[in-house]
């Protein structure tokens, strides 16, 4: 049986539990918690060098992290129901929603992390955020790490990714789904779950406002849509501050 490490929160961790869910695959729950530092323990690290959840671990013992690359893997292993457009075209366009949605994540951040992250990382003592620091392995996470813990993001901050997420996201996708049923085609995709974890950040605290039928119609349709599958309900995408 696949192993997952994951938390119910984190958003790269919910496109591959929905991914799961959507092909009816069982998987052993690991849950990492991100407020002990426990993705940057030097066992997880030798397993993601990257540091971040979640990640798969195979029934071969393999594992693979980074959520697109481990819902495409489960798409290709296992094609049914497919989870990709048959056509050459629309599969590099989903790739592409794919990518684009990544980059978005530090917008994302901000919003998520003065929850339970923000909670717990300004508890620590100077000597304690230095030594935990010093184990995550990218620049921009230190950096996310360190405002977390001591400087909050200010509310025009927040303004900014607030309008980066709705640009970059709801005008988006308000525009491809005048294309087509779905992000990349006549058929529910990775693109589309590539985006559900941000999108329900966005329902539920970022821009509620900005999800009605009024600003964004079809974004509204494809999110009703999009929850009424049974699969939603089956990968636990909860309230974020209630997960
Ligand atoms: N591009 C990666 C992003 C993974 C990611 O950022 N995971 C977050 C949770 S959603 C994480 O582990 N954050 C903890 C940290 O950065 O220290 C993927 O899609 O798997």
């Amino acid at each position: 049986m696949y192993v997952l490490y994951h938390g119910w929160r984190s958003s790269a961790s919910r496109r591959v539990r929905l991914c799961l869910a959507e092909k009816g695959l069982a998987f052993e729950s690991k849950l990492i918690d991100l407020t002990k530092m426990e993705h940057h323990s030097p066992a997880f690290l030798k397993l993601n060098p990257n540091g971040v959840i979640p990640l798969l671990v195979l029934e071969d013992g393999r594992s693979l992290y980074e959520s697109g690359t481990i819902c495409e893997y489960l798409d290709e292993t296992h094609p049914e129901p497919p989870l990709s457009p048959a056509d050459p075209f629309e599969r590099a366009t989903m790739r592409n929603w794919i990518r684009h949605v990544d980059g978005l994540i530090g917008n994302l951040i901000i919003f998520n992390w003065a929850h339970s992250m923000a909670k717990t990382a300004t508890q620590w003592s100077d000597a304690e955020l230095a030594e935990k620091l010093k184990n995550v392995p990218s620049k921009e996470r230190r950096e996310a790490w360190l405002r977390t813990a001591r400087k909050p993001y200010t509310e025009e901050e927040r303004q900014e990714a607030r309008d980066k997420l709705k640009v970059g996201l709801l005008d988006r996708i308000e525009e491809a789904l005048g294309r087509s049923a779905w992000l990349a085609g006549d058929r529910y995709s990775l693109a589309d779950i590539g985006a559900v974890p941000f999108v329900k950040r966005l329902d539920e605290e970022i821009a509620p406002n900005e999800m009605t039928a009024a600003k964004h119609p079809r974004v509204a349709a494809w999110w009703a849509a999009i929850q009424a599958r049974p699969a939603f309900a089956a990968a636990r995408i909860g309230p974020f501050t209630a997960a």
